[in-house]
């Protein structure tokens, strides 16, 4: 693949940085004594110890070294105890292709904070200003956020209740035309952004069959697939491979999150895929946020190494089966008020519940008004839609935290 195709002029003109470098030097030679870094001596750090409690009776220890450790600088890509932790879920859960690729094309991953932190560093990757850019409509609001100002043009792809249509893909990219765009000389469009599983907001997962044709017209296209999946470990259901597992070429760029399975205030995620869009992503990260905690990265590779590969799939049952009984009681009293006024597919995972109501053609004003007026929150479709101002007739619903008798009141209401 010719991925400085798919470079944007920013991140294309990112370098190493030279204080990186000797850190490297450093951290391979032990014994040179380095006056480079700026690292500032633990010894001054407050800190001293720590014990962090899990439900499940264990305990994630720091000892006064391994707190000098956790609390000191460390490198952008992740720390090596993690980043051995990604590798070993990919294996697990994906079993790349790319795996099998030699070093400089094939999979490596960058440990972000949160999918968040690693989505719009990929965006930033990938687009120049005037670009054509693919999405789900309706699409996660927060990725609206950070490419609405990104100065490109936001093509909306059809979706259903299985999420991204392969047929609305394909006409865009049959049917591509300059003045289709808001810049004439702009090229066809090289990126395509899907949320795969349990979508926000629609809760819709692509069927196998579905990302094999999507990942089909990407390979005929040459477009790469940023694949946004955070709510992986919530499917109820086994789930379906991945694009990165399906992908051969090095053209999926995955943003995993620790936020629904392990805490989202811990801001961990991480980004994977092939080897020249990753170290792209490593210098943005060193010429940012240098990297994401090291003391966070560190609690959870060390509960991970005690719980082993068999106790995280364990913890993640627990979640599935914690969000599917809180799916069940949504459905539940969705069913018992709105049947006949609203229409709704049952979610297969996740956190959403995207209901279409009846004869209303915009849900914003009903609301922001109405619903607000009986203390009820809920976000109308039209935060989602990919062309601003588009009306619609849906509103997300999350379960995730509401009880039996919380939802029933909000639904009857
Ligand atoms: N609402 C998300 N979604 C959300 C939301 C949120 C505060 C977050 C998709 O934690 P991260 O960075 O791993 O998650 C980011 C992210 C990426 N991609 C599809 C997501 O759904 C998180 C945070 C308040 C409200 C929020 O409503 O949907």
């Amino acid at each position: 693949m010719n991925f400085s195709r798919f470079i944007s002029r920013v991140s294309a003109a990112r370098k190493e940085s030279p204080i990186r470098e000797t850190t490297q030097i450093k951290l391979q030679n032990p014994e040179v004594i380095s006056l480079a870094g700026g690292y500032p001596n633990p010894a001054m750090f407050p800190f001293q110890s720590a014990e962090i409690k899990t439900r499940d009776g264990l305990k994630v220890q720091f000892n006064e070294q391994d707190m000098k450790t956790a609390l000191q600088y460390s490198a952008s890509q992740g720390t090596p105890d993690l980043l051995k932790w990604v590798k070993k879920l990919h294996v697990k859960y994906h079993n790349p292709p790319i795996m099998k690729m030699e070093e400089k094309e094939g999979f490596t991953a960058c440990v972000s904070c949160g999918s968040q932190d690693g989505l719009i560093k990929v965006f930033e990757m990938l687009i120049n200003p005037g670009d054509n850019v693919l999405l789900d409509d309706p699409c996660y609001a927060g990725t609206l956020a950070m490419v609405k100002p990104m100065d490109c043009n936001l093509i909306p792809v059809s979706t259903d209740h299985h999420g991204l249509q392969p047929n609305s893909l394909l006409s865009v990219l049959e049917n591509w035309k300059p003045e289709n765009s808001h810049d004439p000389k702009s090229d066809i469009p090289r990126v395509l952004y899907t949320i795969p599983n349990c979508g926000n907001p629609t809760g819709a997962t692509q069927t196998l069959e579905r990302k094999k044709e999507i990942y089909a017209i990407a390979q005929k296209y040459d477009l790469v697939i940023v694949e946004d999946d955070p709510y992986y470990f919530l499917q109820f259901n086994t789930p379906s491979l991945s694009y990165q597992a399906l992908d051969v070429d090095g053209r999926v760029i995955r943003c995993d999150s620790m936020s629904k399975v392990m805490s989202s205030g811990l801001r961990i995620g991480w980004i994977s895929g092939a080897y020249p869009f990753i170290q792209r992503l490593i210098l943005h990260q060193q010429a940012s946020i240098l990297h994401t905690s090291t003391f966070v990265q560190m609690m959870i590779s060390r509960l991970l190494d005690q719980w082993g590969l068999e106790g995280f799939e364990n913890h993640t049952k627990n979640v599935q089966k914690f969000y599917k009984e809180r799916r069940d009681a949504m459905i539940k009293y969705t069913t018992k008020w709105l049947t006949g006024l609203a229409e709704w597919t049952e979610p297969e995972g996740g956190m959403f519940l995207w209901i279409k109501l009846v004869g209303v053609d915009d849900t914003t004003l009903l609301i922001k008004k109405k619903a607000l007026e009986k203390k009820v929150l809920l976000l109308p479709g039209s935060a989602f839609s990919v062309v601003e101002g588009t009306s619609s007739s849906f509103c997300r619903v999350s379960y995730s935290f509401a009880t039996d008798e919380e939802m029933d009141d909000s639904v009857c209401d």
